[in-house]
């Protein structure tokens, strides 16, 4: 089984070295391929000098910052190409612990997709205050509603796909950039009737760096769930109807 793990940078300067780290301890089978969107903070030119050192990192230097959606996007177009059987979605600020990534591995043998869960028994979350649980709950449980998802976790970023799963999904038509991107992919592989897993995970609060997050961010989720949970009601309802 080869592993490709993705992880999406826009400045994390302080905080790659030391996920990467992590990373190539944790799961040394794991190849590694950071998308960077020019980070000002010179985050591209680190993740050059880990590739230079390490013939199983990868550099995707992209031109501008287009958000979360479309660097994964591009990275999961580079690891299909290149033949991975796996690919992982991470974060570089420690929130997802490598260290947990193997516990997603061992269950993407029995799902088309693996979602390491805050919101599963033995899931939890380091350093939130209590307004930031409640934001991540709420949003769950309202698109799990809107979305008819059994899901606990729906706009969790640490994630393993395997490869038949993405090449079945039009990675051309999504276009959502925020937490909305993991919504659309989560709605996208249930409605093809492939089977989601959800594995419990320490999910800690970035420690170093800025957040990219933004009420644009948020909002943009919620508009969409909103939209595709009712666009599902009405070809429900046109089909019974016709
Ligand atoms: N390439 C790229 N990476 C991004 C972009 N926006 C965010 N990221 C990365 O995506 C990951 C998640 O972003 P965060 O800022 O941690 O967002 P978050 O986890 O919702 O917010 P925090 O709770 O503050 O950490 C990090 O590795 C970011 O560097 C972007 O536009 N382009
Ligand atoms: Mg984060």
């Amino acid at each position: 089984m080869r592993v490709l793990t993705i992880i999406p940078t826009f400045n994390e300067i302080e905080s790659l070295p030391l996920t990467l780290g992590r990373l190539r301890e944790a799961v040394p089978a794991s190849d590694v391929l950071i998308v960077d969107d020019n980070s000002p903070d010179g985050t591209g030119g680190l993740a050059d000098e880990a590739a230079a050192a390490d013939p199983q990192v990868f550099v995707l230097h992209r031109t501008g910052k287009v958000g979360l959606g479309a660097a994964y996007i591009a990275g999961f177009r580079w690891g299909l190409e290149r033949g991975y059987d796996v690919l992982v979605e991470m974060d570089a600020d420690g929130s997802h612990r490598p260290e947990q990534l193997q516990s997603l591995l061992d269950a993407v043998d029995g799902a088309d997709l693996v979602i390491g869960s805050r919101w599963v028994p033995g899931g939890s979350v380091v350093n939130w205050p209590a307004h930031r649980k409640l934001l991540s709950r709420a949003g769950s449980t309202y698109s799990r509603l809107m979305l008819g998802l059994s899901v606990r976790d729906i706009t969790a970023g640490f994630r393993a796909f395997r490869r038949g799963t993405l090449e079945k999904l039009d990675l051309s038509a999504v276009d959502s950039v925020g937490y909305g991107f993991q919504v659309d992919m989560t709605f996208r592989v249930a409605r093809l009737g492939l089977r989601i897993a959800e594995v419990p995970i320490t999910f800690v609060e970035r420690e170093l760096g800025a957040s990219k997050m933004s009420g644009n961010i948020v909002l943009e989720a919620i508009v969409n769930v909103t939209r595709w949970g009712l666009a599902a009601r009405w070809r429900k309802l046109t089909r019974r109807d016709g």
